[in-house]
């Protein structure tokens, strides 16, 4: 199954996964990174790992036509490029917990396969979207502190999905910066931003991590989000979601990325729109 966007053009898994895969070798420098890993920690890693492999098949009794369909499911992964959104979804949520667990100020939560650094500046604190795009509009106002409360002239990098679930450079047919922006805090720290409220997310469904979904009987939901990146000199670096109350994926996000702290309070308002106070606390760096 493929989903089309609503400019009919057909936003396929692997297409997805490519610009993913793209992105992250652009962005993270993966290989610098691991040079510096002490052989030490590699070998304790990758045998813990295996260990916990070598467990589950001994006391499952796991079968040669179980194991040549893992096989086969890991090279489709890599053919869909789906590596990203993989690991992402099923194992980013424990990492960021683990390398934010000293944190006193605002939760944060994991980024996911779709962020893109350097979205140009909002024009009158708008997000840029097309005319008549659809969702209910949204604005969203609230205060960059640090811990001690010191306000923080920081920025909000904004990135969410469309009403159909797609997000702009990972689905055909969007304009390149289409509900992307970075909005920035005046002295006393207060932002405003306006955007529209997104729509609960299907990760997509007709490729490698589709097909596992569908084996196990899961399903692909994640709840509406908006994802931030907020950040200030001298402070740590947040990346959260923010979650809207009611939804029904809320407590089954098949990437296990919500928490209490992170679901907003909106306020309807007499036009129709939608208006939400949330505010950020920055831990200082060390
Ligand atoms: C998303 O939009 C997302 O936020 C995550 C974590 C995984 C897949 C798609
Ligand atoms: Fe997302």
């Amino acid at each position: 199954m493929t989903a089309t966007t609503n400019e009919g053009r057909t936003a396929t898994a692997a297409a997805s996964g490519a610009s993913a895969t793209e992105r992250f070798r652009t962005d993270k420098s993966p290989y610098d990174a691991v040079r510096d890993v002490p052989k030490e920690r590699v070998d304790m890693l990758a045998r813990e790992v295996l260990d916990s492999v070598y467990e589950t098949i001994r006391r499952n009794k796991v079968t040669y036509d179980e194991y040549n369909a893992l096989k086969a499911w890991l090279i489709q992964v890599g053919e869909d490029g789906e590596w990203p959104l993989f690991l992402d979804v099923w194992v980013e949520h424990v990492v960021e917990e683990v390398a934010t667990e000293h944190r006193e100020g605002n939760k944060g939560t994991i980024e996911g396969p779709y962020y893109v650094p350097n979205s140009p500046d909002a024009v009158d604190n708008t997000i840029p979207m097309r005319d008549g795009e659809s969702g209910t509009p949204l604005t969203w106002n609230g205060t960059i502190t640090s811990t001690d409360g010191t306000p923080l002239q920081g920025k909000i990098e904004l990135w969410h999905a469309d009403a159909d679930g797609f997000y702009s450079q990972f689905a055909p047919g969007l304009p390149e910066w289409n509900l992307r922006a970075t909005f920035h805090a005046n002295p006393q720290g207060e932002f405003e931003i306006h955007s529209i409220q997104p729509a609960p997310y299907q990760i997509p469904t007709d490729g490698s991590c589709g097909k596992l979904i569908a084996a196990a009987g899961w399903h692909a939901w994640r709840p509406a989000h908006l994802h931030v990146k907020v950040s200030a000199p001298g402070h740590e670096l947040l990346t959260a979601q923010l979650y809207f109350p009611g939804d029904p994926h809320n407590d089954d996000d098949i990437a296990s990325a919500v928490k209490p702290e992170l679901v907003l309070d909106p306020q309807e308002q007499p036009d129709g729109s939608v208006a939400i106070n949330y505010s950020f606390v920055l831990d200082p760096e060390a």
